[in-house]
């Protein structure tokens, strides 16, 4: 719903950063061509932590990041390149099971963070030649991707915690002094080398960069090395990690910094599309990308499948992780996982492939993906839910039907349509050809002639007494009419014409939508909105200002129950904060009082913190925000009486980086700090 906001928003930080050096937009796109065409393509994380695959000291939880996250000496983790012989390696299979699966392009780890170079480089013997071993698995994969018409494309960590001049350090590395350690000679080394990656293997798809976030990198660093593959090989992609401006693992791009060719969410999909943006959602198919023999949890096929079409609906690419064991093989469950999305790409790949994101807001039955066809267009509606009744029911499209048909049906036979005031109904066989995913097609006469349903929008989502309602649709010369009730309805003529805000009283549903000469034009929008008692005020006396706050030491990795520890440092603070603690990591706290508000309206509270952190008010839990993460904000609204209310926040502090904070606003005030005049105890 909140798409248009989105829209206005996302357009600026395009043109702000995405064309920023980046030639002409004509040459950008018809480089990006292929890439966008393609859709899908194999991510394959491989090195040297093959060997140990994820096991160290008896714990199994590790991954590519085991040299680190074991905290591995340098010259022990070199002992895995006697051990490293992938005998079982045949580049052949890896990119056939690829090009089987219906992916187009492979993005191998040339070097990951630990800095082994699995190609024949010239600038280090920290490589694969210097192993048993002794071949070079990017040249035989360069030779079968050119057989088998993949782009081949080479992942390069700009971290490195092998190179004797890459700064920082870990932490841990005592025995690793920096000494004469030089920057800018490490620049120069991985220069290199992306001269041998970018002449010795042929044409390279993309360069996926990654390790950019220490502080030793920055922008112009980035644009400086972006400049240089660019140089190297013209037409070749680069992703946004080359740069410093990646917002975590959202992946995307800040506004106004320098973002490559595209965009790179990990491990999740954008909630909505994203016009104008190229992005590429990597993720694994377990729970770790390199090799781990004791990561069994495996999404479906599927969840592959689905989120493959997730992310092709919203415009962007699928790369899709593969960790190969140390014998050179693929896992069995990534190769049975890869055998059923080519089943399903044999007959349905055309439904993504060189497809647009979908032109709907909602998409209750599924997803789709777009197309323009000869004197129209085409939507691939992938049905998910489908329809019990067998009528499956496409709003807000004013377009002439062509035909409608399932697209793995041979020969294309045309199922009945009908339509209903601004929707088509299809009538489709009871029960669906693919349960996984069925497409049905449905070819248009014109140009796309879509309206969404008008948008509902408030400034929270429930009410005390009374909460102002706004409509708005971005689709010029209609009326928007709208109905009140207990339930979800559908709106007709009978609506109330919208002229402006309106106010809301109770608990109710609001439904909407939109009409033009008396005709509805979009489907209905509906959206709750919920009734909240206030909670009754506390009758206290005598508070003094701040907060009481208990201290504990500990390793938790999610909120301890506090009754049972029996060791606290204690005292008050006048506002939220962490400063009592007496060290950076692995600590709890919790703090405790009240917290004054002026009058009985709605409140809401955002807590945000790194790592967890608990929000209760007047003893009921109201915002879990726990377990191990960065700073991360959740929200929660209520209603309180004006006076006094008991609140207590819980914290916790595992490792890295520590952060706290508690927002309140209300109907009229805006977000702002809980700060101390709010705050009191006992
Ligand atoms: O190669 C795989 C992983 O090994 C690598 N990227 C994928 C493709 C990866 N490295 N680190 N991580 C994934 C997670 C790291 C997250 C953090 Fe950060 C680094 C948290 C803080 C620093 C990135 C930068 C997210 C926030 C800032």
């Amino acid at each position: 719903m909140k798409r248009l906001l989105f829209l206005i928003l996302f357009s600026f930080f395009l043109i702000s950063c995405s064309f920023a050096q980046k030639g002409t937009t004509t040459q950008h796109d018809t480089q990006m061509k292929w890439w966008r065409e393609a859709r899908f393509g194999m991510f394959i994380h491989w090195g040297l932590y093959s060997v140990p695959a994820g096991t160290w000291n008896e714990k199994t939880g590790y991954g590519e990041w085991i040299r680190t996250s074991a905290e591995i000496p340098l010259e022990t983790y070199e002992q895995f390149m006697p051990r490293f012989n992938p005998v079982g390696f045949n580049a052949d299979e890896w990119v056939k099971a690829a090009r089987d699966a219906g992916m187009r392009y492979i993005v191998i780890t040339s070097k990951h963070h630990d800095g082994f170079c699995m190609f024949d480089t010239k600038q280090t013997d920290f490589n694969i030649m210097k192993t048993p071993f002794k071949r070079d698995p990017m040249k035989e994969l360069a030779v079968a991707c050119e057989k088998y018409g993949l782009k081949f494309c080479f992942y390069y960590s700009i971290m490195d915690w092998h190179h004797p001049d890459y700064l920082p350090r870990r932490e841990w590395e005592k025995d690793r002094t920096v000494g004469d350690a030089d920057y800018n000679k490490y620049v120069a080394y991985m220069k290199a080398e992306l001269k041998e990656l970018l002449t010795q293997y042929g044409n390279i798809g993309v360069l996926w960069f990654d390790g950019e976030w220490e502080p030793t990198w920055n922008q112009t660093r980035g644009l400086d090395l972006y400049n240089y593959v660019k140089g190297l090989q013209p037409s070749i992609l680069v992703n946004n990690r080359v740069g410093a401006g990646r917002l975590d693992m959202e992946g995307l791009t800040k506004q106004g910094m320098f973002g490559g060719d595209f965009g790179t969410p990990e491990q999740q999909i954008p909630p909505t599309g994203l016009p104008g943006t190229d992005w590429e959602t990597c993720m694994t198919m377990n729970d770790h990308w390199g090799y781990n023999s004791n990561d069994k949890n495996f999404k479906s096929s599927k969840e592959i499948i689905r989120m493959l079409v997730d992310i092709a609906s919203k415009g962007g690419n699928y790369l899709l992780n593969v960790g190969p064991t140390s014998l050179g093989t693929f896992p069995r469950e990534s190769i049975d996982r890869l055998r059923d999305i080519g089943k399903w790409m044999e007959l349905n790949s055309e439904s993504v492939y060189g497809t647009n994101a979908s032109p709907f807001v909602s998409t209750p039955w599924g997803r789709c993906t777009m197309k323009s066809v000869k004197g129209g267009f085409r939507l691939y509606l992938h049905v998910f839910n489908w329809p019990a009744n067998s009528q499956l029911l496409v709003g807000g499209c004013l377009n002439k039907v062509n035909k409608a048909f399932i697209l793995s049906d041979k020969n294309h036979p045309a199922l009945k349509t009908v339509r209903v005031d601004d929707a088509i109904i299809i009538s489709v066989p009871s029960a669906p050809p693919d349960s996984i995913n069925t497409v049905v097609v449905l070819d248009f006469k014109g140009a796309p002639d879509f309206t969404d349903p008008p948008e509902i929008s408030a400034a929270f989502s429930s009410l005390v007494d009374s909460l102002k309602i706004t409509l708005s649709s971005p689709r010029p010369k209609v009326e928007i009419r709208f109905v009140v009730s207990d339930t979800v309805k559908q709106v007709d003529m009978g609506g109330v014409l919208y002229q402006g805000p309106f106010n809301l009283y109770n608990e109710y549903v609001v439904n909407a939508r939109c009409f033009r000469d008396g005709k509805p034009v979009s489907g209905t929008s509906s959206r709750r909105f919920e009734l909240k008692v206030p909670y009754a005020a506390r009758a206290v006396s005598e508070l003094k200002p701040g907060l009481s706050y208990r201290y504990f030491e500990g390793e938790w990795d999610n909120m301890p129950n506090f009754k049972k520890l029996q060791q606290w440092v204690f005292g008050t603070v006048d506002t939220l904060t962490l400063a009592p603690k007496k060290r950076n990591e692995n600590f709890a706290m919790y703090f405790f009082g009240y917290i004054k508000v002026p009058k009985r309206t709605l409140y809401k509270f955002t807590l945000s913190s790194d790592d967890g952190s608990k929000l209760f008010i007047d003893d009921r839990l109201m915002i879990n925000n726990d377990g191990l993460h960065s700073m991360l904000e959740k929200g929660m609204e209520t209603g309180l009486n004006a006076g006094y209310h008991a609140i207590r926040v819980e914290y916790l502090q595992r490792t890295g980086s520590a952060g706290l904070e508690l927002y309140i606003e209300s109907p009229g005030v805006p977000k702002k700090l809980v700060t101390k005049e709010m705050l009191f105890h006992e």
